[in-house]
């Protein structure tokens, strides 16, 4: 068994976890990995001579070249490591907004963004007095690209958007978007959390200038992430954090700075972690990112006409293509009550606003059911929570 946590029995019924956009369940060899380190490594990088510290530097590092293939970059310089998705945003909302916003610029987000694709943008703008543009979208959750490309100004700073949305499973254009965005010379921030785990992610043929992910949505260990940016822009930012390890001379006059990537990994890292997501890259190389794609499109259309046939169901993000996750109502019924009764029965979903109530506002609902799907789920996982519904649906209308 790959992944021991799935033998979890929950109320006297085996486990079904469905949460899988929240966090993704590690396999043996991820959960190894982090031991190992613990058992035979542990010590800090980059500054001993001794065999520990050089051993487990090697390994560190030998991981950001690991990442730099699984995402195809041209240099390992262009591979941060972060705690996740929202440190990798909220470095370059911060760098860039340093550097590159004045009063009267704006930044394009969309409106089906995370709150950590909206929040730190705002933070960045509020400090100069610029402003947020929001791309719109569709009942079916898809980005309108006309009024996208209508966004565009002389003060257009940055387009942030993600790659896949954590509540309608939209696959959104990046390419495109990034396409439209270098028309106007306007740089491209993408957040891969919930993409990375469920498509190939090529960042030179997107184009973008920053992708960020979280190792944790990908079966690796939680308190590791990675900020994809390209060298000449990541060279024009100044640094996020001061501390050990980002620095070249330290005088009480003047500091100089590391080398990339160094100049953004202040302190110590989280090196255990590190080596947890290489061995998760390792898992997903060995099960086959095609095999993984594939797997998850049957997923998905089975869930969706499985879960069509539950009376009073009603769905939001029923864009084509999309992947990972199925949110839904059950009549009126609030997600709240959904998901405790789905529970006791063992089905493990998330209910709420998952972090885009801008999404929520949007539909004019408070929130919604979600099942989210990874490599490991089943169609048998698919009917247990069908049959769940089934169960909990006349007792909630
Ligand atoms: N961006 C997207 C699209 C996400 O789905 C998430 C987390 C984040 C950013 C933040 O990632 P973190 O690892 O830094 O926390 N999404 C969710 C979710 O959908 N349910 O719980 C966390």
């Amino acid at each position: 068994m790959d992944f021991p946590i799935l033998d979890t029995q929950v109320y006297g019924h085996p486990l079904v976890y469905l949460d899988n956009a929240a966090t993704t369940q590690k396999p043996q060899q991820v959960i190894e990995a982090l031991t190992n380190y613990y058992l035979t490594l542990n010590s800090n990088i980059h500054r001993g001579t001794h065999y520990l510290a050089t051993q487990a530097t090697e390994r560190y590092e030998a991981v950001r070249q690991q990442v730099q293939q699984f995402i195809h970059a041209a240099s390992n310089k262009e591979i941060v490591f972060t705690r996740g998705t929202t440190e990798s945003i909220n470095l370059v909302a911060a760098t860039f907004g340093r550097q590159f916003l004045h009063e009267g610029d704006e930044v394009i987000v969309s409106g089906m963004e995370h709150h950590s694709n909206i929040v730190p943008w705002q933070l960045a703008c509020e400090q100069v007095g610029a402003r947020l543009r929001v791309i719109p979208f569709s009942d079916e959750g898809v980005l309108d690209l006309e009024v996208y490309r209508s966004l565009f100004s002389t003060r257009t700073r940055l387009v942030a958007v993600n790659h896949v949305s954590n509540t309608l499973g939209t696959v959104n254009p990046v390419k495109e978007i990034v396409g439209i965005a270098h028309g106007h010379n306007v740089p491209v921030l993408i957040d891969g959390a919930q993409a990375i785990a469920h498509m190939p992610v090529d960042v030179q043929d997107l184009g973008c200038d920053f992708y960020c992910f979280s190792g944790h949505k990908m079966y690796a260990p939680m308190g590791v992430g990675v900020l994809y940016g390209r060298e000449e822009l990541l060279n024009q930012l100044p640094p996020y954090q001061g501390g050990g390890e980002m620095i070249k001379d330290v005088t009480f006059e003047k500091t100089t700075y590391n080398e990339l990537p160094y100049k953004f990994e202040a302190g110590t890292p989280s090196v255990g972690d590190v080596l947890g997501l290489g061995a998760a890259i390792d898992f997903i190389q060995s099960r086959g990112m095609d095999s993984i794609v594939r797997h998850e499109e049957q997923l998905m259309s089975y869930a969706m006409d499985r879960l069509a046939t539950v009376p009073n169901i009603r769905f939001f993000g029923t864009a084509p293509g999309k992947v990972g996750v199925i949110s839904f109502l059950l009549g009126n019924a609030h997600p709240y009550d959904v998901g405790t009764l789905l529970d006791k029965l063992g089905v493990a979903v998330r209910t709420g606003h998952h972090c885009t109530q801008p999404i929520m506002d949007r539909y004019g609902i408070p929130g919604t059911v979600r099942a989210s799907f990874a490599c490991y789920t089943t169609t048998a996982d698919i009917d247990a929570l069908h049959a769940a519904l089934l169960r909990i649906e006349p007792m909630l209308m």
